[in-house]
């Protein structure tokens, strides 16, 4: 079983997203432990005190070393592997579903959350931690960033995911976007579904479906289209992959 901890000022933060689906059922059959710790509770003075001005001074606060610290060594107490640390923060590396499937590898992960304008530089130095961001927009906290890690990371462990839904079938998995789906009722407020999703067709349906993937990601995300059309043409040159489908967009 896969361990997380969190460390943040706001546990109840946690407490829905972690008990819904996915993340519900892979506690349930113990497929992954999440312990929520309050970083509040490690502080070390009469004013629990978890943050500071800047040393050079400047606007906002620091979360301080000490509390910070006294957590990490209390939960890393609590189970022999000492777990990888990663801070949320907006100065981290993008998270990726490549760095997912790392993070998922893992016996355990150590995430720890900020608030204020960021963690003593010495708190990634002296963990020895990585700083992963959820991307170029700014968010209060890094609470809702860890809540993205922990989901992502989550439904890739073995059991997490129902017999319908499959890992290995997302979008990203072949590095394009979805087509697009229908279900009933096949006419709504005048929108037909397209004619040949009920064609039964099956071999029609597969090109128009592949088709549909490569217009949207190239009209929505040329990066991941230049990148798949690089990666087809490496593929292509390997001589058993000759019988190359030439597809039209
Ligand atoms: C003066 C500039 N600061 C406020 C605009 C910088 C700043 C500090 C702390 C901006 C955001 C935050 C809080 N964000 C996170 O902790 C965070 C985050 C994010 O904001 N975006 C994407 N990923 C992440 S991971 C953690």
């Amino acid at each position: 079983m896969m361990r997380i901890d969190v460390l943040t000022l706001f546990p109840e933060m946690f407490e829905s997203p972690l008990s819904h689906s996915i993340l519900k059922r892979a506690r349930q059959r113990d497929i992954v432990q999440i312990v929520l710790s309050n970083i509040r509770q490690f502080a070390t003075d009469a004013y629990r005190k978890v943050d500071d001005k800047p040393y050079g001074g400047g606007a906002g606060m620091v979360m301080m070393c000490p509390p910070v610290f006294a957590c990490v060594e209390h939960v890393r107490a609590e189970a022999p592997e000492p777990g990888r640390v990663i801070l949320l923060t907006p100065q981290g590396a993008p998270l990726t579903q490549a760095k997912v499937v790392e993070l998922s590898r893992e016996p355990r992960l150590i995430l720890i959350a900020g608030r204020y304008e960021g963690f003593d530089e010495r708190i990634r130095e002296g963990l020895d931690a990585e700083e992963i961001s959820i991307g170029d927009y700014v968010l209060s906290g890094g609470e809702l960033a860890a809540m993205v890690v922990i989901d992502a990371v989550v439904r890739l462990l073995d059991g997490a995911l129902g017999d319908e839904d499959s890992a290995a079938q997302d979008s990203f998995s072949d590095g394009l976007l979805e087509y697009p789906h229908y279900t009933r009722p096949e006419v709504f407020r005048g929108m037909r579904v397209p004619e040949i999703l009920l064609s039964g067709d099956h071999g029609k349906i597969a090109q128009w479906r592949m088709e549909q993937s490569l217009r949207r990601t190239q009209q929505r995300r040329p990066d991941l289209y230049a990148a798949w059309l690089a990666r087809r043409q490496a593929e292509n040159k390997i001589p058993q992959n000759d019988k190359k489908q030439e597809i039209e967009t």
